[in-house]
């Protein structure tokens, strides 16, 4: 990869029930991004922070709700509009988006940032599906509905902020995954999204996997958004994230799941975000620091 990387943190929890995630993107740059960006011989830009609204004094109900639940929908909407543009003006500046997350819910800005210029493919790392929607939530938290927005699924159908057209549900490939709401199951049903559970990985090895994963998501289309939840790894390694399951990929299985990706797709990929990083429960900041990590594997770092 030679394009140089711009950073944007999205320092936004309004997504998640549990505080804290807001504080991702400086646990990330804490942990020494930019330094190993650079050492790895990418130019890195820190484009700062986007404004996030603060949650004290705002009614999470106050906005509509799309027919369902969906908490803070008129916030994360005007967060992932802005979201969105910043990342379309990066990659017409030639550069490469790296969003530091945030709770998931702002993948809707990174992948309309995307695929407004042609069809796209999405990896997405996640221990969840991500694939509710207001209609189906147990919670109302726009975090476990990025998927289903994207899809333009159910009332996200029309919905400009939300639906990426340009994102075939047939070039969307899920890896990770270990929990699924009954609803989930059934939208998984019906769409075209591949999806890799722990199991298949278990069984099969995360190199087959995810090989498999790049084809599919890159098929006929020539640009690669990759979303990278933090728990799709174990608690043990990664224990500072919103929603922590257990069961999840080893710390070697991650590194070697970037590494490869950076292999296979490194001229395809067109932005990565990783998200989800919880300063508050983490541990001396390893999950951030392991978050560094991880987006220098799939940028091109390697052991020799
Ligand atoms: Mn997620």
């Amino acid at each position: 990869m030679n394009r140089p990387v711009e950073l944007v943190g999205v320092p936004m929890d309004l997504g998640a029930d549990r505080r804290g995630v807001d504080m991702g993107p400086s646990a990330i740059r804490y942990g020494g991004l930019a330094d190993q960006l650079e050492g790895i011989g990418l130019a890195c830009r820190d484009g700062g922070d986007l404004t996030v609204p603060r949650p004290e004094g705002l009614d999470p109900d106050a906005s509509g709700q799309l027919g369902g639940k969906a908490k803070y929908l008129e916030e994360t909407q005007t967060v992932c509009r802005r979201l969105a543009d910043r990342v379309r003006s990066i990659r017409e500046e030639g550069n490469f988006p790296l969003i530091l997350g945030g709770d998931h819910s702002i993948a809707i800005g990174t992948g309309n940032g995307c695929s407004h210029d042609g069809e796209t493919g999405v990896l997405w790392f996640d221990a969840h599906g991500d694939i509710n929607t207001p209609a189906t939530t147990p919670s109302g938290n726009i975090h476990g509905m990025p998927v289903a927005a994207l899809l333009g699924r159910g009332p996200f159908d029309g919905q400009s902020w939300a639906h990426a057209p340009g994102i075939p549900a047939s070039n969307v490939v899920q890896i990770g995954i270990r929990t699924l709401d009954d609803g989930e199951k059934t939208a998984l049903r019906e769409t075209d999204v591949t999806v890799y559970t722990m199991t298949d990985i278990d069984e099969r090895g995360i190199t087959e996997i995810v090989n498999e994963a790049v084809d599919i998501a890159t098929h006929g289309v020539d640009k690669l958004y990759v979303s990278l939840d933090m728990d799709f790894l174990d608690p043990d390694e990664a224990p500072g994230v919103g929603t922590p399951v257990r069961g999840g990929a080893s710390y070697r299985e991650a590194h070697a799941a970037m590494e490869l990706l950076y292999e296979k797709a490194a001229d395809e990929m067109s932005a990565l975000d990783v998200v989800e990083v919880n300063p508050i429960l983490d541990e001396h900041n390893r999950t951030a620091e392991l978050a560094c990590e991880l987006a220098a594997s799939a940028l091109g770092d390697r052991v020799l």
